[in-house]
């Protein structure tokens, strides 16, 4: 056991001191060196004991350890979580005032207005609230802004609208943490504001009826990192709490993982919960919009992942307020004519493709500016705008950006005398608190550590620029620009057997917070040639001590041209199990090799 620690501490140290390399050819043709450093973490004395405690192997335990989770009763959580492990909702700081307000609003026939956000998280939790506010008998209409005309926030202007539509409360679902100015006026014109958000605060709160959000100082909530439809289901869970209709929250779930994954919200603690649960009623689905809408995607009668959710169900229901018509989207979840969702599912596929075209010419625009002038050499943030570029699609190309190059990046829209920007950033530096030291320059802002949105003067910019670049000149290091590879446990081809089935659904769903679990297996052999699969996948068959895996390098086709049958390589890889026709085979999909 000794030898096999000290062999792994080895490893470790060794890996750290020799990272792959990788070249990437640029449009030029010249080569851009990019490193990825393999960091194994050594089997460590807290998975031993939490192997015992819980009674798990301990390669399970070192994967929830590395995962940050090494208190038995945290690891039987994540294993075990149901719906009676979730956090009580009282413990969120005015959810009683909330839940009064709301209740004597409900029998009092006043009529209660819904402000949400035009994403997943944002529409989905107009839906989710909607609907449990009618079930317990209440009136209720809602408004979400316009992405392009609107922008993003709880502006003070929409009281009047409140007013309008002779509504005394308002409820905000998924913004609105920043709104001191929109309940102040409603104030005093005698609306009542119950705040549900899971943004960042900014220097003050709004002194709304009630504030609902874990991220606030003083929540008292015990889990920070609900999404916006995470708080609302808090919400619902409270205004249900002792009533026949809490026999209802399981199908509530439903939305909230989709909404949740969609909006990248860590999947721990509460957000597993619901995550779990969620993906396997998508599994049996009565809302006709929704089963259609999962029919047009081709996830229909299986089990519904986590990708499929963040790359097919999500970007559909995006994709109406990315091109302006978020009524579409909250359409289809109210709609019972089968004739219509069929309709609004067709427009949907429609923007989403529309979508789709409009992002890869942005990333091909933006990626030649950077490379024309070699930002990525000369900058640690990457900041470009443009004012052709859609605003609704500036985010998404950001995140790819930021995958090709490794570096935070934030792209700018502009219109007229603004620029409108969307940011995203590495793990290791937090986006928010760099726009947060440099808060005087924007006219509005907000977001997370990954994710920021912001909004400046045109004519601002070059002093944005200079002030960004001179902030992260000594904020980021060369270090954390290295594209970083976590593997879980150094393992050999023998240690591969069925019972990684039940390890791997044990942990399971992965996603942001908790990656699929990732191994090392070194010195193995590439039999017959590597297959380039559909121009960018490449495929190839792989053996150690006479056991052999097919193996899959999922958008690395180039290694098909790299690679030849005999070479000997260290792989890092996932697991993936498929079942083609009533078999279950095992495949390899390959993160990273390097030849030996
Ligand atoms: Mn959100």
């Amino acid at each position: 056991m000794g030898w096999l620690n000290l062999k792994i501490i080895h490893l470790c140290l060794e890996k750290r001191r020799s990272p792959t390399t990788r070249w990437v050819h640029t449009t030029k043709g010249k080569k851009i060196m990019y490193e990825t450093v393999w960091i194994l973490n050594p089997i460590s004395e807290k998975a031993k004991n939490l192997s015992k405690a819980v009674d798990i192997p301990v390669a399970v335990a070192q994967i929830l350890v590395n995962r940050g989770i090494d208190q038995p009763d945290r690891a039987h959580g994540f294993l075990h979580g149901k719906l009676s492990d979730l956090h009580d909702p009282f413990l969120m700081n005015g959810m009683r005032d909330a839940v009064r307000r709301i209740r004597k609003a409900i029998s009092g026939q006043e009529k209660i207005l819904i402000i949400g956000d035009y994403d997943v998280d944002g529409i989905l939790s107009v839906v989710t609230l909607s609907q449990a506010l009618k079930s317990l008998g209440g009136s209720v209409d809602f408004f979400i802004p316009d992405r392009l005309r609107e922008g993003y926030g709880l502006k003070e202007r929409y009281v009047d609208l409140a007013e309008q539509k002779c509504a005394s409360v308002v409820i905000s679902v998924d913004c609105g943490v920043k709104a001191v100015a929109f309940v102040e006026k409603a104030r005093h014109r005698g609306i009542d504001v119950i705040i549900t958000d899971h943004h960042q605060p900014g220097s003050s709160i709004p002194k709304a009826l009630a504030v609902l959000n874990p991220s606030i100082p003083n929540s008292g909530y015990p889990f920070k990192r609900l999404a916006g439809i995470g708080v609302v289901f808090k919400l619902v869970q409270a205004l249900f709490d002792g009533r026949p209709e809490s026999s209802q929250l399981p199908h509530y779930l439903k939305l909230v993982s989709i909404g949740t994954v969609a909006d990248i919200a860590e999947l721990k603690d509460e957000n597993r919960i619901f995550v779990k649960l969620g993906l396997q009623g998508l599994e049996d689905v009565k809302n006709i919009g929704l089963r259609t809408l999962m029919d047009s995607c081709g996830i229909r009668n299986r089990n519904v992942t986590v990708g499929d959710v963040g790359f097919r169900i999500g970007p559909r229901i995006n994709a109406a307020g990315r091109l302006g018509m978020t009524d579409l989207a909250v359409r289809l979840f109210f709609s019972d004519s089968p004739q219509e969702v069929d309709e609004i599912t067709h427009r949907l596929d429609t923007l989403n493709s529309q979508r789709q075209k409009i992002e890869e010419k942005v990333f091909n625009q933006a990626k030649n500016m950077i490379e024309r002038r070699s930002l990525n050499e000369r900058y640690k943030l990457l900041i470009l705008g443009c004012e052709e570029w859609h605003r609704g699609v500036i985010g998404i190309v950001a995140s790819k950006i930021k995958d090709v190059y490794y570096r935070p990046v934030i792209l700018f829209s502009y219109q007229d005398d603004k620029a409108l920007g969307s940011g995203r950033s590495i793990s290791d530096f937090s986006l928010i608190e760099c726009l947060d030291e440099n808060k005087d320059v924007f006219h509005n802002y907000g977001g997370h550590t990954m994710a920021v949105g912001c909004e400046l003067a045109r004519e601002s910019m070059p002093n944005f620029k200079a002030r960004i670049n001179n902030f992260v000149r000594s904020q980021i290091t060369e270090e954390q620009l290295k594209r970083k590879i976590r593997i879980d446990a150094k393992i050999d081809f023998a240690d591969i057997g069925m019972d990684i089935h039940d390890i791997l659904s044990s942990l399971s769903p992965f996603g942001l917070g908790n990656p699929k679990p990732l191994f090392l297996t070194e010195n193995v052999e590439v039999v017959a040639p590597p297959k380039k699969i559909q121009g960018k996948h490449s495929k190839f068959l792989v053996q150690q001590n006479g056991k052999i895996f097919e193996s899959l390098g999922w958008r690395k086709g180039s290694w098909a041209d790299e690679i030849w049958a005999g070479d000997r390589i260290d792989m890092v890889y996932s697991l993936m199990i498929s079942d083609y026709l009533g078999v279950e085979k095992l495949t390899l999909s390959i993160e990273d090799m390097k030849r030996i």
